[in-house]
């Protein structure tokens, strides 16, 4: 394509260049001279910048005290991504019993399972009965030296520990206080939910799978982990408010709807459904009509760029010798020309995005003949050197052997007491002055007598009291019984 020539500028866009620079000048001088009080740039009255090397002046979050109530995986989740970015993160635990997801999908008799460790790294356990008197006591205690209290208990099961909001916020008003729940106030709103029950309702698994097909659940845990992840945000949200308001706020974050933001480019669907065919869709090509609400699409790109999965060699034996090949239009030449289709590239039934839009099918099916003859990994090199957007089906085998996200601290060996060595995920979100290290999630009550004594500073004798009173440790036999 020929270059577009340069236009000569009018004068008075030529003024108005000058002047701009002149601001430009201006405020370079103001920031000069905030240089002097802050040491470089403007000051926003941030401390001067640090002269430790990067990753050794502490974490993003380090300060931050949590008070973890949550359990299972959606809270989890968030919490454990706040003690990688540095807060110190007290999980509460029921005495005896703990976050039920110990005793879950065990491997190894005994030990905590990778369901439990793989979702408690860098937190400190501590054993403490919410019901008993003495508990509660400590819990109030907590209360007033956490920043942030994270719970994911079934609606309600808070206000029954006495914990309420304002029982928590008269303790400690600049206490933040953040739930999972499965919905949002409304007509669900007292409903237990796990994983697949908030895929259902918020939008994903009516949009996901075959159209021949019934509706599906992703293995991604949009539901648990991807609210978790909305609710982290909240918290340093949360955080940040209050270093200007002083006060702390509760933060909500509903499993349908962070379902439902991810589902977001199905709702925009949703709308233009209404005006027409979804011409993107593969049905559009197959010429299957539309219903009235956003189908199931297999395995097509979503996006602008049309896109599928294609079998590659060995897929016979192999359930996941299979590439995703995107037909970017931009790179559509040096498709053509890889396939051995040349033609394709003036065909004027080929040749512009619109115009292939109604033979998807059969374009993939062509690309496919093409990518059998090479393994997934051999598609990858070829056209990344071309550009040409594609991405190997990565079985977790091979993710779990993958160097270059061991190297990246994204899968990570971890060491533990009564397991062994297991592998985990570590913090996918990288800082350069805030470096995640991964400790292994901590045993049951492991750190209840460093707590009472290092974080409420009680003395022994009080200690000691607490623990005869029972409120730390599992109901006898006989008292179960009883
Ligand atoms: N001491 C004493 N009691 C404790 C305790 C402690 N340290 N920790 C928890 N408990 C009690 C709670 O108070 C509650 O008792 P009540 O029902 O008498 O109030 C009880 O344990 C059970 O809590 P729960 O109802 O939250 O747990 P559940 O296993 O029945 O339900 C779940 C689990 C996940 C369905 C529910 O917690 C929930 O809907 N949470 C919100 C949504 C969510 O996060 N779902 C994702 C889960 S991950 O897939």
């Amino acid at each position: 394509m020929a270059k577009k020539q340069k236009k000569a500028k009018p004068a008075r866009a030529k003024a108005a260049a000058k002047k701009s620079r002149k601001v430009v000048k201006l405020s370079s001088k103001k920031a000069n001279g905030a240089k002097k009080a802050s040491g470089n740039g403007k000051s926003n009255n941030l401390p001067r910048p640090s002269t430790k090397p990067y990753g050794q002046d502490g974490k993003a979050l380090t300060g931050v005290r949590i008070l973890d109530f949550t359990h299972v995986q959606s809270g989890p989740t968030c919490t454990q991504l706040l003690a990688w970015l540095g807060c110190d993160v007290i999980k509460v635990e029921r005495p005896g019993i703990g976050d039920i997801t110990r005793g879950q999908l065990r491997d190894v008799p005994n030990a905590d399972s990778l369901y439990f460790t793989m979702l408690n790294h860098n937190k400190r356990s501590i054993t403490i009965d919410s019901k008993h008197p003495q508990g509660k006591r400590v819990l109030d205690e907590l209360i007033k030296t956490c920043d942030v209290l994270v719970e994911n208990f079934a609606p309600g099961a808070l206000d029954r520990m006495g914990l309420t909001w304002e029982h928590i916020h008269k303790l400690n008003p600049r206490m933040i206080v953040a739930s999972v729940k499965g919905f949002g106030p409304g007509p669900y709103e007292d409903c237990k939910v796990y994983e697949n029950v908030a895929q259902c309702a918020g939008g994903s698994a009516s949009t996901t799978g075959f159209r021949e097909g019934p509706p599906l659940v992703t293995g991604a845990q949009i539901g648990d982990s991807g609210t978790g992840l909305h609710l982290a945000l909240g918290i340093v949200s949360a955080l940040y408010q209050r270093i200007r308001t002083g006060r702390g706020q509760r933060v909500l974050a509903a499993m349908q709807d962070g379902v439902l933001n991810l589902c977001r480019v199905k709702l925009r669907d949703q709308q233009r459904i209404e005006k027409g065919p979804l011409t993107e869709y593969s049905q559009y090509g197959e010429g299957v009509p539309f219903g009235k609400s956003v189908p199931r699409a297999g395995n097509d790109s979503g996006g602008g760029q049309p896109g599928w999965i294609l079998k590659c060699k060995g897929w016979e034996s192999d359930p996941d010798a299979y590439i995703y090949f995107i037909t970017q239009a931009p790179v559509w030449e040096a498709i053509c020309d890889l396939i051995g289709e040349p033609t394709w590239k003036t065909d004027p039934d080929y040749a512009t995005p619109k115009a292939r839009l109604p033979k998807l099918k059969k374009i993939f099916a062509r690309i496919e003949d093409w990518t059998m003859t090479k393994t997934k990994f051999e598609v990858m090199e070829i056209c990344n050197k071309l550009d040409i957007p594609v991405g190997p089906i990565l079985s977790m085998k091979e993710i779990a052997e993958e160097p270059s996200l061991r190297k990246t601290g994204t899968v990570v060996e971890v060491d533990h007491p009564t397991r062994g060595k297991y592998l985990t995920v570590g913090n996918p979100i990288k800082l350069s002055d805030s470096i995640s290290e991964v400790k292994r999630s901590p045993l049951l009550g492991e750190h209840t007598d460093e707590i009472l004594r290092d974080v409420l500073k009680l003395p022994a004798k009080d200690i000691a009291e607490i623990k005869g009173s029972g409120a730390l440790s599992a109901p006898k036999k006989e008292e179960k019984a009883a």
